[in-house]
């Protein structure tokens, strides 16, 4: 209707009041901006006083309206926007200007550039809790995003981020650009309680360390690494696995194959099938592996596994590549979640490892994590950081700095610290006892004989529940249970009060639809 209008004052009356220059000069416009308009005028002999109405929609729409002839040729010459070419031609813009009609004016209003860019569907996860939002129902229940909630389903600021939070006032610190590598205290904090502060790794310097954007963030800047040092190179992934996974590295051209991981028989690890893709993969290829509490199956190796893991990535010279989203929140022990990433450190192996705070600090907004890269010496770590730091400047910048703060202040201060701990012990057992109530509501009212132990096995925030892509509809559409359609439910996303509901409504999608 707008668009309509706008059309027809641009052949509307034509008895001028103001001299069109004068107009002009009293609106904020560039002046090459206010001289095409001024061409335009001329040549569709438009009213100074309809012009000031259609000024607006052009003046911001000044640029894409220029071009439009110059982009009928670039399309003519299959010439893709964005590359040398473009710049190259934009100079002759100025110059076709003058053969603008009136026609041509109006259809470029009215046409987009962006018209072919068609909807994209909404994240698998994050998706899920949008969803959420918009049903009223008072049994619903958000089992989507992995976040976790108290046992009020309320999100929980943990009270060492407010005691933190509560010093970094009092200090009164500026908000100045970090360097592109972050804090260097979070830096320093962040690879100790991943490693231990006594790791030769550390004692010797052979990490780099760069704070990230959390996990998502130091996962990409790792991703951007490969695909400029060790271009076609493959990252082997679990099947299955944490959805972005795939989305980095598409993103980041980094060419990927999945590794059996989980079997459904017995709703456990398939090790004999993950041992074997991993030989079968090319020589030097990374191996990303989850450190702890595997998203989404929850389905850890053994450390006999481990170590059997370890081996054949040696064999392979293969490059481990830790997902680090969880240390302390699978088992309530910052050490034992780290085991795996130390083990294969005390073997001398090189490896990449991304960390995130989003859950065992409750710290999801505040996007702070890192990427480390443990290598064979501290003059190579030096020449990596650096590589790190010249991917990150182009891409953010640099990285924020309220929550590296946080983490500094927390892992820094041994006060701070014990009290973290504790309450990570107490999340990750709210987690574990909602598992237990689960599992006892599952078996007390399934009266079928299946056997639903594999909730107790399995770690972390997540069960995997086994519910195929039409049950998990179910549990949406009958009984407001948002989770993923890959049959993942967020355990810390549920209360005691709701584990009979959740157990209902589990055996009636999995007995009922197919
Ligand atoms: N790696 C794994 C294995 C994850 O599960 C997640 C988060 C991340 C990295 C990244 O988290 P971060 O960027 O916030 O540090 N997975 C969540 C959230 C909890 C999400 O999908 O973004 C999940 O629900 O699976």
């Amino acid at each position: 209707m707008r668009k309509k209008k706008r059309r027809q004052s641009a052949i509307g009356n034509r008895q001028s009041a103001i001299p069109i220059p004068s107009v002009l000069s009293l609106l904020p416009l560039p002046s090459s901006a206010v001289f095409f308009f001024f061409v335009l005028a001329r040549a569709t002999q438009l009213h100074s006083s309809q012009m000031a109405s259609a000024i607006p929609s052009l003046s911001s729409a000044t640029a894409f309206t220029s071009r439009r002839p110059l982009l009928d040729n670039l399309k003519q010459a299959n010439v893709k926007l964005g590359t040398p070419n473009q710049s190259t031609l934009l100079g002759k813009d100025h110059i076709r200007a003058k053969s603008f009609t009136r026609k041509s004016m109006t259809s470029a209003v009215e046409v987009s550039r962006f018209g072919d860019i068609t909807m994209a569907p909404p994240d698998p996860i994050l998706g899920v809790s949008e969803a959420f939002r918009a049903d009223t129902h008072e049994m619903k229940l958000n089992l989507g995003v992995g976040a976790y909630r108290t046992e009020d389903l309320h999100p929980y600021v943990l009270n060492v981020v407010k005691k933190a939070e509560n010093l970094m006032l009092e200090r009164g610190e500026n908000k100045e650009y970090l360097p592109i590598e972050g804090l260097a205290a979070f830096n320093k904090v962040t690879a100790e309680l991943l490693l231990g502060a006594q790791n030769d790794v550390i004692q010797q310097q052979k990490i780099a360390t760069v704070q990230g954007l959390s996990g998502t963030g130091s996962l990409r800047l790792a991703a951007a690494l490969i695909e400029r040092y060790f271009p076609g190179s493959k990252v082997l992934i679990s099947s299955p696995t944490w959805g972005n996974h795939k989305n980095i590295f598409n993103d980041a051209r980094v060419p990927w194959s999945e590794y059996r991981y989980y079997d459904p028989r017995t709703v456990g690890l398939d090790f004999h099938g993950m041992i074997s893709d991993i030989k079968a993969a090319p020589e030097g290829s990374f191996v990303l592996l989850h450190g702890c509490a595997h998203n989404p199956t929850g389905i850890d190796p053994t450390p006999e596994q481990w170590e059997s893991i370890a081996d054949v990535i040696q064999e392979k010279n293969h490059i481990p590549f830790f997902d680090v989203a969880y240390q302390g929140f699978a088992s309530g022990s910052l050490d034992t979640d780290a085991s795996s990433v130390r083990l294969f450190a005390a073997r001398g192996m090189e490896l990449l490892v991304a960390q995130s705070y989003s859950k065992n600090l409750g710290l999801y907004a505040e996007r702070i994590g890192a990427i480390n890269v443990v290598c064979s010496s501290s003059d190579i770590a030096q020449r990596v950081k650096s590589q790190l730091k010249r991917l990150a400047r182009p891409m953010y910048s640099n990285p924020p700095i309220h929550g590296a703060r946080i983490v500094a202040n927390v892992v820094g201060n041994s006060d701070l610290f014990n009290e973290w701990k504790e309450e990570m012990e107490l999340m990750a057992g709210r987690i574990k006892s909602v598992r237990k109530k689960l599992y006892d509501s599952l078996s007390a009212k399934d009266n079928s004989g299946k056997d639903w132990s594999f909730v107790l096995k399995q770690i972390g925030m997540f069960s995997f529940t086994g519910l195929n892509n039409a049950q998990s509809e179910n549990m949406t559409n009958k009984w407001h249970v948002y989770m993923t359609k890959d049959g993942r439910i967020s355990l810390a996303g549920l209360s005691s009060a709701k584990c009979e509901y959740l157990a209902d409504a589990i055996i009636d999608s999995y007995h009922n639809v197919s």
